[in-house]
């Protein structure tokens, strides 16, 4: 996959896309990651990329040329090279980065996890000529509803979802599968050694050696867990009946009568973990 993030800020991003798993990644041919200053693009003498809005009142919006040069030139540059010229070479999805955009989650994630070539667009300060998004843009993203002060953080927290679930990223390959969101729960509660951490323990379950019982406890405590903190979740998760029908007599259960989930003991095994 290659990836190209349009930004007036190109040094934010080497940490982020030297680093780590996305560093690992780009060192091993498994993506490329380049960023365009669009400033490059403007065509006037002071090198301006923004100007104040037709029709007055305050702030500035950023001009539709250097952002639409910066795209055409990175797909002119892009379909010429060797493995783009081969045939099969999709068109790139042009992605603005704006509190106006839809939801980024796991499954828009997923999907533009399967395409060759993705260019970011990051504003900063101030809002888009509408041209862009009109004529420019295939896909326009928000990662919250909260505004910042430029498309950068978004771009990269964008970037780190989709290049993780890349083949061969990350180490273990059944981990991204695994992940909180891709059956649609969120996580069961994980524990390492020691077994009693300044008499925090872990739940018996766990130390059984009992394979088919610690799925049924981990996939529960998803279950109970996504209940909690995100019941919205529920509508959209796979469950079988068995587990719709489990999940209605939890939900009875008052707060008060229900295991609490920082005990991580829905069948009353573990004893103490009140460190917290
Ligand atoms: C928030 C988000 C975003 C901004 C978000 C144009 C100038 C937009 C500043 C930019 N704020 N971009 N993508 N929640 N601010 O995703």
């Amino acid at each position: 996959m290659r990836i190209d993030v349009l930004t007036l800020f190109p040094e934010m991003f080497e940490g982020v896309f030297g680093s780590s798993i996305l560093g690992k990644a780009k060192e091993r041919g498994l993506v490329s990651l380049h960023t365009v200053n669009f400033r490059d693009y403007a065509n006037n003498k002071h090198n301006t990329v923004d100007d104040t809005p037709y029709g007055g009142g305050g702030g500035m919006v950023l001009k539709a040329e250097p952002i639409f040069g910066a795209v055409e030139d990175v797909v002119t540059r892009r379909s010429g090279a060797a493995d783009a010229a081969d045939e099969g070479s999709r068109p790139p999805r042009v992605i603005l980065m704006c509190p106006q955009g839809a939801p980024f989650s796991q499954r828009k994630a997923q999907e533009l996890a399967a395409e060759e070539h993705l260019i970011f667009i990051c504003g900063h300060y101030e809002g888009y000529d509408e041209r862009i998004r009109r004529h420019l843009v295939t896909d326009e993203l928000s990662i919250g509803d909260y505004v910042l002060t430029g498309g950068e953080l978004p771009a990269m927290v964008v970037v780190d979802a989709v290049v993780r679930l890349l083949p061969g990223v990350l180490g273990n390959e059944t981990s991204a599968v695994r992940d909180s969101f891709s059956d649609g729960l969120l996580e069961y509660p994980h524990y390492t050694r020691p077994v009693d951490f300044r008499g925090m323990t872990v739940p018996d379950v766990l130390l059984s050696g009992h394979h088919a019982e610690i799925d049924k406890w981990r996939r529960r405590q998803s279950l109970l867990r996504t209940l909690e903190r995100r019941p919205e979740l529920l509508e959209g998760a796979e469950l079988t009946p068995k587990e719709r029908a489990w999940l209605a007599e939890q939900r009875e259960l008052s707060a008060k009568a229900r295991p609490s989930l920082a005990e991580g003991a829905e069948d009353g095994e573990a004893a103490g973990e009140s460190g917290r």
